[in-house]
């Protein structure tokens, strides 16, 4: 095959790029860390509003756990790091884990 400018080129493909694999942090519930301060992680480290970290919060107070964001792997590990951090600084067991998005 010949292109415009006159190199010769094997064939002509569309490139695919994957996306990344993508991964959530997860938040886990526990009997001790306030409410307030769960709220407060999670308007800090993943830039939600009032409302939508409360309601995320009451999420993962009433089932166990819940999503907080979804991040490339690097970033999502560093979310972890900083909530499990700050939680330590305070005083609270509060827990984290980031995981793969199907
Ligand atoms: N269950 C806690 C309480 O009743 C609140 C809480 C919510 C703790 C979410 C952790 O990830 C959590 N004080």
């Amino acid at each position: 095959m010949r292109d415009d400018g006159g190199s010769v080129v094997l064939e002509r493909r569309t490139q695919k790029v994957q996306p990344p694999q993508m991964y959530q942090v997860v938040m886990l519930n526990d009997d001790y860390t306030p409410m307030e301060f769960v709220v407060g992680i999670i308007q800090e480290f993943f830039s939600k509003d009032l409302e939508e970290a409360t309601r995320i919060m009451l999420k993962i107070h009433l089932d166990g756990k819940g999503v907080c964001g979804v991040f490339t792997k690097d970033v999502a590990a560093t979310k972890v790091d900083r909530v499990l951090e700050a939680a330590h600084k305070a005083g609270h067991p509060l827990q984290c884990v980031s995981e793969p998005v199907d």
